[in-house]
């Protein structure tokens, strides 16, 4: 795990030492990556994480070396990154992180178990996995994804809230897409207790115009900002949702999906139109062995356009690295 001395780490690291990952009977061993300035905070956790006793952790090692922390891993949570500080313009922040995935990426090549599996969940998300994927040449370009399990946690929690019904009786959310505001959370296909979510939302707010505006004006954005919106409450970004997801994302890659399909953002190879090397949030399964595109599904014109307006973000990205020769 990298970025260990953060908030986010912080969250996380206790619930994969608890099991919560990859189950109560498989042992974990954690390797911390840092930068220097953040190996007290990483060590730190680790003393605390050393009284908990958890009966399944093994060892916890902290560095600031790549090479050391990528050496036989089998998963791998990329959780630093470099933030937006005053000032800086977008391809300030693309470069920045460029320098840290395309080194990332390239240790993983090198040091990483064959089985290696890779979440980015630091941004911006996306880009940073494609340029991991893109400096890991002999790692399968599937085995990367970046995290928007939080999007997709978002969207069925506001609408079980909406609708009055527990979030186990939703399947079939969808999002499309950046990790970003621009991102589409799309409840097309979604049902509740079987039955179309588009159906239930008409019912309970008097007609299909009124479920659509509310979709429009308040659900998607809601979603899509809600990153926003927690650190203007919390007066700090999103940490122990954003680590359950990470976890969720991970331990349902690997101990399978169930309920249906959730999110995560893949390398594109064209499905749904979306362009060959983007990696963008789709509907994903896993029967244990990784993520895998759901194709098939519609996208009527008006999802179509959602969808369009985040995929030239992501295309915007791709190209501002590319201008950087990063790609
Ligand atoms: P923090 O600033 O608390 O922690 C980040 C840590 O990463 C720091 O300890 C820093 O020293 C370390 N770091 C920086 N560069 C590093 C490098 N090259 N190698 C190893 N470690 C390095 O941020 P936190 O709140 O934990 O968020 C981490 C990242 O997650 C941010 O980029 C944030 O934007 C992103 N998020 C992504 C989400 C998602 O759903 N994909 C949601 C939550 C969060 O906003």
């Amino acid at each position: 795990m990298t970025g260990a001395g953060g908030q986010i780490g912080y969250a996380l690291l206790f619930r994969i030492a608890a099991g919560a990952m990859l189950g109560t009977d498989r042992p974990v061993r954690l390797r911390l990556l840092e930068i220097p300035q953040g190996i007290a905070a990483a060590e730190g956790t680790a003393l605390e994480l050393q009284d908990c006793a958890f009966p399944l952790l093994r060892d916890v090692e902290i560095t600031d070396d790549p090479a050391v922390a990528f050496e036989g891993a089998n998963i791998a949570l990329l959780v630093g990154a470099r933030p937006r500080t005053a000032g800086m313009e977008r391809a300030d922040l693309l470069a920045a992180n460029a320098g840290i995935f395309g080194p990332q990426g390239a240790a993983l090549n090198e040091a990483a178990a064959d089985d290696v599996r890779v979440v980015v969940v630091g941004n911006p998300a996306n880009t940073n996995a494609l340029i991991a994927a893109a400096s890991a040449p002999d790692i399968p370009a599937e085995r990367f994804a970046a995290l928007t399990r939080l999007d997709h946690d978002r969207a069925l929690a506001q609408l079980a809230a909406k609708l009055a019904v527990p979030v186990r009786e939703l399947r079939g959310v969808t999002i499309w897409g950046n990790h970003s505001a621009t991102q589409f959370p799309d409840v097309a296909h979604a049902t509740v207790a079987g039955r179309p979510v588009l159906d239930a939302l008409a019912e309970r707010l008097g007609g299909a115009d009124a479920a659509i505006a509310w979709l429009d004006n308040e659900f998607i954005p809601r979603v899509a900002k809600r990153g926003a919106e927690i650190i203007s409450v919390r007066g700090s970004s999103s940490a122990a949702s954003a680590a359950n997801a990470a976890i969720a994302h991970m331990r349902d890659s690997i101990l399978g999906t169930r309920d249906g399909w959730t999110s995560a953002a893949l390398i594109s190879r064209g499905e749904y139109g979306v362009p060959e090397g983007i990696v963008s949030s789709f509907p994903v399964t896993s029967d244990g062995s990784g993520y895998r595109i759901v194709e098939g599904l519609d996208l009527d014109a008006r999802g179509r356009a959602l969808r369009d307006a985040s995929i030239a973000e992501l295309v915007a990205e791709r190209d501002a690295v590319r201008e950087l020769g990063v790609l």
